[in-house]
């Protein structure tokens, strides 16, 4: 019997039975848009999930950053400082909010921003920063605060993969100005496609609610230059029915964190992520592959492709690589980023993993390595 393909995400689907009265119900009252009840609902249950006092959601992960940033009112043109070793949304949100990009290093030992590289970098023209909590790591928040409040930087968290993670001070996502979580398809949560926008400032959940629905005060006023980024009932309906399970889903990703912890540990040359110093929800498994390894990144890559293993090199090339944004600052040399870009792999992770697959795919690795 040919053996399945096993991918670095799949998203957990909802039982169609349950789903069944959410669609009557959408069905019955028309409402399929424009902050509709199930809208509302899940936005409630997130503001309780996240602990934090506004939620406002969005059509996907990519408007919401593009709406918080639109929302602070920066200046036109100026710039933010970010990372290259990310999803190139997290650039491109930056661009469609008509900023500018500056891309400097992330930490020598991690994945995450470097916040003295951050520091080196402010210049009059910098507005604001947008830090990437990495596969749901928390940036160095405080030390991040700390430069924003010196140089009076607003600071947008890309919590893309931070869905319900908590620092050593709480709730990660009430950092910042506000943060911005992704429900996409392959995320821990998920909505098909969905995003939210989470932050404790009221004048700024105002702005986003009238930003994401195109600046509609009232019928008939219209406020700033908004855009169409709500959330459907639908996807809403599908983070109803997913919110009751994102425990149990992130228990069952804790499980193969901790199988693969314990099966790969020995293998020369090969790091594995650590869930030490905060509350992680498991969304990836980035493991480096280093020089001591046997093999290459990019020939472990292709082994387990042979072996029907598909885990992906999240985060290569690194954003400044992508020609359309080569010409943007670079406000550091970026040698950590690339050092990382150039041997990390992240191991399938998601809740639908059996054990006879995660046997797979560690004897895979395990072959090739050894
Ligand atoms: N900021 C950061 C830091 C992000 O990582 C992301 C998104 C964003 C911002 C933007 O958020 P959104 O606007 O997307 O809400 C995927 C996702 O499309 C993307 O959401 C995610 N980050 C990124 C890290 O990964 P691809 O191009 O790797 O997706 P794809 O289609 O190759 O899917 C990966 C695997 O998942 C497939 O091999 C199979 C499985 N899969 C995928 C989909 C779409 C399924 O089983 N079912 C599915 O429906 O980008």
């Amino acid at each position: 019997m040919p053996k399945s393909e096993i991918f670095v995400a799949r998203p957990n689907l909802p039982d169609i039975e349950e789903l069944l009265p959410l669609l009557e119900s959408i069905w019955d009252s028309s409402q399929l848009t424009n902050n509709g009840p199930l809208v509302q609902k899940l936005s409630r249950q997130l503001e309780s999930y996240f602990r934090a006092p506004h939620v406002t959601l969005c059509g996907n992960g990519t408007l919401a950053l593009i709406c918080a940033l639109k929302s602070l009112n920066l200046p036109e043109g100026s710039e933010v400082i970010t990372t290259p070793y990310s999803f190139v949304a997290t650039a491109s949100a930056i661009v469609w909010a008509g900023l500018k990009p500056v891309f400097v290093d992330i930490e020598e030992d991690g994945f995450n921003i470097s916040p003295s590289a951050i520091d080196a970098a402010v210049t009059n023209k910098t507005s604001a920063i947008v830090p990437v909590h990495c596969y749901g790591k928390p940036c160095d928040v405080h030390a991040i605060q700390d430069i924003a409040d010196r140089h009076e930087l607003a600071v947008v968290y890309d919590a893309a993969h931070a869905f319900g993670v908590d620092c050593d001070c709480g709730s990660l996502l009430t950092h910042g100005d506000a943060s911005v979580v992704s429900f996409h398809a392959t995320k821990v949560f998920q909505t098909f496609e969905g995003g939210c926008v989470v932050t404790d400032n009221a004048a700024l959940k105002d702005k986003l609610d009238l930003a994401i629905n195109f600046g509609f005060r009232s019928e008939t006023e219209v406020e700033g230059i908004g855009i169409n980024a709500k959330m459907s009932e639908f996807n809403a309906a599908v983070g109803l029915l997913q919110i009751e399970k994102v425990h149990e889903l992130i228990t069952a990703r804790q499980h193969i964190h901790e199988i693969y912890r314990k099966e790969l540990s020995g293998l020369d040359g090969l790091r594995l992520p650590s869930d030490k110093g905060y509350r992680s929800n498991y969304s990836y498994f980035p493991a480096l592959i280093n020089d001591e390894c046997k093999l290459s990144r990019d020939a472990l890559y292709s082994e387990l492709k042979l072996s029907d293993v598909f885990a992906r090199r999240y985060f290569f090339p690194l954003i400044t690589d992508f020609e359309s944004y080569s010409g943007f600052r670079r406000g550091s040399e970026l040698p950590n980023a690339r050092r990382v870009a150039e041997r990390v792999l992240c191991l399938p992770i998601h809740s639908s993993l059996t054990a006879e697959d995660l046997n797979r795919v560690c004897s895979a690795i395990t072959c090739a390595l050894n």
